[in-house]
């Protein structure tokens, strides 16, 4: 058997084993134009951004979404992901796409309905699909609302342990802990601690992130990929990124 692994998931495995985390910048396309995005990009990749995630928890015009995820691609060569929420969220003109279950939701649409429906375009589109558990962790957020998810309390790691390990036996090769776009509290590193110490997989960490100190408090606790969204659509990109990359590096040595 061969097991498929496209060159966007290699890269990053690639880039987790060198940088031990890395950092990815996501862009909701419902938040900003397409000149905006690029300028986004372009500014974390120069500060270490290792790729970009485009997606939001509401958004609906495709033809937005094309135009952004093209002037990103005109603009810097960092790989771009697409993060749907919906069969809406596919863009030919992305890289890759995290093939994605909301493994906590009540609604089967977002554990296999969605994904039954995107799957002939995304191979129609050639995009690179990476396998990935989702579980919507702590206050959770619009996407907790939208995805139906009963959301895992910070204060049950073994819940999320068990979560993320029946995502890895189930065939998944990432696995993202959802703490919830602006979530006051990022996933605390007790809960990353214990995902990581069962699965074999890179685990991914987004929700609430906005400084060094909780970048690196999350590498640290086993995060081999911290997401940020809204700490860049609201400050100095470039600045904000290099913080946040920087607290990596700090876990790092
Ligand atoms: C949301 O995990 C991501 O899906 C990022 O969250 O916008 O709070 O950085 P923030």
């Amino acid at each position: 058997m061969i097991l498929m692994v496209g060159r966007v998931e290699k890269y990053l495995l690639d880039r987790v084993k060198t940088e031990g985390a890395i950092h990815m910048t996501l862009i909701d396309p419902e938040k900003v134009t397409a000149a905006q995005a690029s300028r986004i990009a372009d500014k974390a990749k120069l500060s270490g951004t290792s790729a970009v995630m485009v997606g939001g928890s509401t958004f609906v015009s495709t033809t937005h979404l094309d135009s952004v995820v093209k002037a990103i691609k005109r603009s810097t060569k960092t790989p771009v992901i697409l993060f749907p929420n919906n069969v809406t969220g596919i863009s030919r003109f992305a890289d890759a796409i995290w093939f994605m279950s909301l493994l906590n939701s009540v609604d089967p649409y977002f554990l296999i309905g969605a994904q039954v429906l995107g799957a002939t375009l995304v191979k129609k589109y050639r995009i690179e699909p990476m396998p990935m558990g989702y579980i919507i962790v702590g206050e959770g957020g619009t996407a907790s609302v939208v995805g139906k998810a009963v959301p895992i309390p910070y204060g049950k790691p073994e819940v999320a342990v068990a979560h993320a390990l029946a995502g890895q036996y189930l065939g998944m090769r990432f696995v993202y802990l959802e703490g919830g776009s602006g979530a006051k509290k990022p996933v605390p590193p007790e809960m990353i601690r214990a995902v990581k110490s069962c699965i074999d997989i890179p685990l991914i960490i987004g929700g609430g992130i906005k400084s060094r100190e909780q970048a690196f408090a999350a590498a640290s606790a086993g995060a081999d990929i911290i997401v940020t969204g809204n700490v860049v659509e609201n400050t100095a990109v470039k600045q904000k990124v290099s913080e946040i990359v920087e607290g990596l590096k700090g876990y790092k040595s």
